[in-house]
């Protein structure tokens, strides 16, 4: 059995739809930021970072979102969530490793800047790059990346739920996500499968 701990609406929601397009069965934990249950040394002992999300699997904990993707995507095979050549499996580690290194790094800028300084000018000058930095990441995935329909192109794969939530980010980030038309179209193809509307209910 496998055991997803997430909050709600953050970088878990990629991995809880995984799994759940995946067919896997699992268990979740939810952990509330606002009570800062991510930092209790009950959490710390699964995941030493604080940070979510974190699956607990048979063999062990495994944290970072690239990788928990990737791992499903290989363990629940029969869902053909992952592409199956070489080539193509690590073009889809190349997207979200861009996403979790670069679009959700530049995200947190937002709220996140104490992690990269104490100064509260350096923390608003941070701020006040994140529209135009999002904007360009949104850029580069409209151009480079999504294929159509999907990320990878007629393959549902796992980095398509993982560009839902940067889709979902992009307005609070102040982002004019009219100017990227095929980002649009498929956050609207991610919210008609049943399986992210299941999902979703857990992240409301
Ligand atoms: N590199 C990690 C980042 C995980 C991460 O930063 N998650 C955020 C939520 S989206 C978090 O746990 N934040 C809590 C905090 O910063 O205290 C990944 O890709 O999984």
């Amino acid at each position: 059995m496998l055991t997803l701990y997430y909050a709600k609406g953050t970088a878990a929601l990629p991995v809880h739809i995984a799994l759940e397009e995946a067919g896997a069965g699992y268990d979740l934990h939810l952990l509330e930021f606002a009570n800062k249950d991510h930092l209790q040394p009950g959490y710390l002992a699964i995941n030493p970072k604080g940070r979510v999300p974190a699956l607990v699997t048979p063999d062990g904990v495994l944290t970072e979102t690239p990788a928990l993707l990737a791992y499903i995507g290989q363990v629940f095979g029969a869902a053909k969530l992952i592409p199956d050549t070489p080539f193509g499996f690590a073009q889809a580690q190349e997207f979200n490793l861009y996403l979790a290194a670069t679009v959700h790094v530049a995200h947190a800028h937002k709220h996140r800047g104490a992690r990269w300084s104490d100064d509260a000018a350096s923390q608003e000058a941070m701020r006040a790059k994140v529209t135009q930095n999002m904007t360009e990441c949104a850029a580069l995935i409209e151009a480079r990346y999504l294929q159509g329909p999907w990320v990878m192109g007629e393959q549902y794969t796992v980095c398509d739920p993982y560009l839902f939530l940067v889709a979902r980010w992009l307005k609070g980030d102040g982002v004019d996500d009219s100017a990227f038309p095929k980002i649009l179209a498929h956050r609207a193809r991610m919210e008609a499968r049943p399986a992210v509307q299941a999902v979703l209910k857990h992240h409301d």
